[in-house]
């Protein structure tokens, strides 16, 4: 047995407990958080190696998570595709992309991407214990699209749905791209000591079946099977799209991340002989305090088998959420031995 419980989650064997982290666990319901973001902007800290780690190492200084990830963007990759872009609070595109001719001109062989992220990987894998995990993450293809041709985070995304079908032939241009930048983005994250790469498909819930089978399917199948032959473990998270569940988990991905929406046990019972499922508390019920919390993740726990589980939230913790509601968390999942 691997003494890292992430990993051994992800390769389907046994734990003495289910390992634990959380999503947006490096925030701003911790103080020492608040204080840092008092003094610096979300890019200065995600773009200074020394700050990214320290918030990055914050929630494992205070709870027993089996993983830490690393504090970036999903967009900070796209500088190397001569892209600009500021965040407020969610990314802002200087320039949007409206027409193929801008797709055209965006580079698609890339030096380095986001060496500041490297930078920070490396650092915080020097101070994590043996035992803990250090993952890796970006956005997938479609989801970074999205924002490159809406500009900015918009309910449904309207923009780049009319692209879709108004210039599809260069919309595939761009997802190719992007799914280049991606891979070696991937790969220099998992040598920089990354162990685990989630790849966020936070918008796909958007597209229907058939058209995720047009936009998203053949380029993440290209990228989790490039990763895959390097024997890169790659978790993938969805929200909002119970539709196409089942569709990522054929895939050859090492585990799916679903929000609080989907049945994870029937989910687990589709797919637990080949991967394991991230999740699913409603991150909304910590609001309601440690002992609702603890009834909850109880609750949770019972209907899921531990093998090939790997406890988290359904989506990102809130911001007010108290922090004994997460000490919680840990103690039901620690009690689970
Ligand atoms: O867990 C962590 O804290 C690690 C760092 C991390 C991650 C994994 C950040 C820092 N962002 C992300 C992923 C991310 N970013 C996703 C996928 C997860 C999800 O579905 O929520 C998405 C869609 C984004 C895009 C984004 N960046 C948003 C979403 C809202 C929008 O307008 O589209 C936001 C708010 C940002 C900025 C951002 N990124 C990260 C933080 C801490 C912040 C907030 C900055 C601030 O509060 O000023």
């Amino acid at each position: 047995m691997n003494n890292k419980r992430l990993l051994n989650a992800l390769n389907l064997k046994e734990n003495d407990h289910r390992p634990i982290w959380i999503m947006r666990q490096a925030g701003r319901y911790l103080p020492e958080y608040r204080k840092v973001r008092e003094k610096y902007s979300f890019r200065e800290v995600s773009e200074t190696p020394e700050l990214a780690a320290e918030v990055t190492l914050q929630p494992l200084k205070r709870f027993e998570f089996d993983a830490s990830i690393i504090f970036a963007d999903i967009i900070t990759p796209l500088k190397a595709m001569n892209i600009n872009f500021d965040f407020n609070p969610g990314p802002i595109i200087e320039n949007p992309i409206s027409t193929p001719k801008q797709i055209d001109a965006l580079p698609d062989k890339f030096y380095e991407v986001a060496p500041e992220v490297q930078a920070s990987l490396k650092l915080v894998k020097s101070e994590l214990k043996s035992q803990q995990t250090l993952i890796g993450f970006g956005g997938a293809p479609w989801t970074l699209a999205a924002y490159l041709i809406q500009g900015k985070g918009q309910k449904d995304f309207p923009a780049i749905r009319r692209f879709a079908s108004e210039y599809p032939e260069s919309l595939q241009s761009l997802l190719t791209k992007l799914s280049d930048l991606s891979i070696q983005y991937f790969k220099e994250q998992f040598e920089s000591g990354a162990e685990v790469i989630q790849i966020f498909d936070s918008w796909a819930g958007l597209l229907s079946i058939k058209d995720w089978q047009t936009w998203i399917q053949p380029h993440l199948l290209h990228i989790v099977s490039t990763l895959k032959a390097s024997n890169i473990p790659v978790i993938l998270f969805l929200q909002n799209a119970n539709h196409l569940v089942e569709y990522y988990c054929e895939l050859p991905i090492s585990g799916i991340g679903v929000d609080w929406r989907v049945d994870l046990s029937k989910l687990q019972s589709n797919v637990k002989d080949h991967i394991a499922v991230q999740g699913n508390l409603d991150p909304a019920i910590l609001l309601a305090g440690p002992e609702v919390t603890k009834k909850y993740a109880i609750n949770l726990l019972n209907s899921i088998d531990p093998k090939g589980h790997i406890m988290n939230l359904g989506h990102g913790i809130l911001p007010n959420t108290p922090i004994e509601s997460v000490h919680a968390l840990i103690e039901v999942i620690k009690n689970e031995r």
